[in-house]
């Protein structure tokens, strides 16, 4: 219990926040040779985004450019991948598959667009 009190207390505060935070919005995307559904998402600036990432067919990955995001999405049926977003700036960022999947992944891709919040 100590030793856990320890490793929070030195934890950057930004990474504690995305851990223990309950998410302002939780955003199911599924992943499919070529196309993620939904591939345009708004969300407001501010607010703390849970992705919940699954394949309908093979592996793929979903990544932020910049953000820094990066995660697997295992192939169907094996699960799913979370991650969270802070939309801290307005603007509309890219999202991309970061798996080769095929003859289309290089068009597989998304937007994401941080409009103020109310
Ligand atoms: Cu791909």
């Amino acid at each position: 219990m100590k030793f856990l009190g320890l490793v929070l207390l030195l934890a950057p505060a930004v990474a504690q926040e995305q851990t223990v935070r309950k998410p302002d919005r939780v955003i199911s995307i599924v992943a499919e040779r070529f196309t993620f559904n939904p591939s345009k998402i708004t969300v407001k600036q501010g607010e703390l985004i849970e992705f919940v990432l699954t394949s309908d067919d093979t592996d793929h990955g979903f990544r932020i450019p910049s953000a820094g995001i990066e995660v697997a999405i295992p192939q169907s049926s094996k699960g799913e991948a979370r991650v969270r977003f802070i939309a801290k700036e307005q603007g509309t960022f890219t999202f991309e598959c970061s798996r080769p999947c095929g003859a289309g992944h290089n068009l597989m891709r998304g937007t994401i667009t941080v409009k103020r919040g109310l």
